[in-house]
């Protein structure tokens, strides 16, 4: 594969010095961000706060971050074959095989009308949950029961392939965004293991979130963060340095497959704008009635091992489709309700 060589060199050496992560790929050893997920944060089930008394309300407590892991797939990435379908999700930890029962997905609530004087397309109202996903990439969770989906089917600059759809649904806890993705793709490929390299070419979930919905430039900032999740749990964004960096620690995860269907489960810390990357980090306690820019996008990977497709949540005006990774005036509005 190309730049395999390159990258066993990387991974031979950074192996030693890593912990393989779980098949949650929540990962926690050495240090270079912050922020990171509490563990106990991510199943506390909060009282609900609301607007008027967040002020006095006491942030939940976190433990210092950890530092994200590079999560290795395989200890010899020249070995990798892809399977007779062309799909390397054999060598990602965070897959397993699940029963999706979507028997009642015809039961849920529908997504509710735009409310007045909304303007931005692609607009999702993410209702509280009292008690949170169980992160595991099952819909099972009786919060998901009762949230109605919205679609992901938006071309961002290249046509969608035939055999992808794809479909989301948001609650919230905490300091806590929680989503459940459900993703058609017949050929997962990820021939990109590195996180720090290509990773936007390999078949990954890309999530966009603008804490205080400012909109505006963020490519290398923390105005926003375009989360690229991989089917290896790693995490990587750019950062303020314009390299790429590791965010593990902020999106909690696992890859449920039925076939060719895919659940990826996510919990998502919330960071505000303040955020240091390498320090110490307190995540923003969110709050019936606040405001949120985000998308939710898939990178899609071809058989030809490259970016094939790149569909979102929301329907980007103007002829350059490919602009969420760097402004945030192009997101959609999250509202978060009871
Ligand atoms: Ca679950
Ligand atoms: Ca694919
Ligand atoms: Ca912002």
């Amino acid at each position: 594969m190309i730049k395999i060589s390159l990258l066993k060199k990387l991974l031979t050496l950074s192996l030693a010095a890593v912990t393989l992560c779980g098949t949650l790929g929540a990962c926690a050893s050495a240090p270079t961000d912050s922020g990171s997920v509490d563990a106990d944060l991510l199943t506390t089930q909060l009282t609900q706060p609301t607007q008027s008394t967040i002020a006095t309300t006491k942030a939940p407590t976190t433990t210092l971050p950890t530092q994200p892991t590079y999560v290795p797939p395989m200890p010899d990435t020249e070995n990798w074959t892809a399977d007779a379908s062309g799909s390397y999700a054999a060598y990602s930890t965070l897959i397993h095989d699940v029963t999706i029962d979507d028997s009642t997905s015809a039961n849920d609530p529908p997504l509710p009308p735009l409310p007045a004087g909304e303007t931005r397309l692609g607009y999702y109202e993410a209702k509280y949950a009292a008690v949170p996903p169980t992160i595991d990439g099952q819909n099972d969770d009786a919060c998901w029961a009762t949230v109605p989906w919205a679609t992901i089917d938006q071309a961002w600059g290249y046509p969608i392939p035939a055999d992808f759809t794809g479909r989301y649904k948001i609650v919230w806890n905490g300091s806590q965004l929680y989503y459940l993705v459900e993703i058609t793709d017949d050929t997962l490929m990820a021939p990109y293991p590195d996180p720090l390299v290509d990773y936007y070419n390999n078949d990954c979930c890309e999530l966009f979130i603008d804490e205080n919905e400012s909109g505006g430039d963020h490519t290398y900032n923390y105005n926003a963060f375009a989360y690229h999740c991989s089917i290896f749990g790693n995490v990587s964004d750019l950062g303020e340095d314009q390299q790429v960096h590791l965010f593990n620690n902020h999106v909690h995860y696992s890859i449920g497959r039925d076939g060719d269907k895919y659940l990826w489960e996510f919990a998502v810390t919330i960071y505000g704008e303040d955020f240091v990357y390498g320090q110490a980090n307190t995540p923003v306690q969110l709050y019936a009635g606040k405001d949120m820019g985000f998308a939710v996008a898939y990178c899609y990977c071809g058989l030809t091992g490259t970016r094939e497709g790149f569909i979102g949540s929301v329907p980007i005006l103007g002829d350059d489709k490919n602009v969420a990774w760097e402004d945030a005036s192009v997101f959609a509005h999250l509202k978060l309700t009871n």
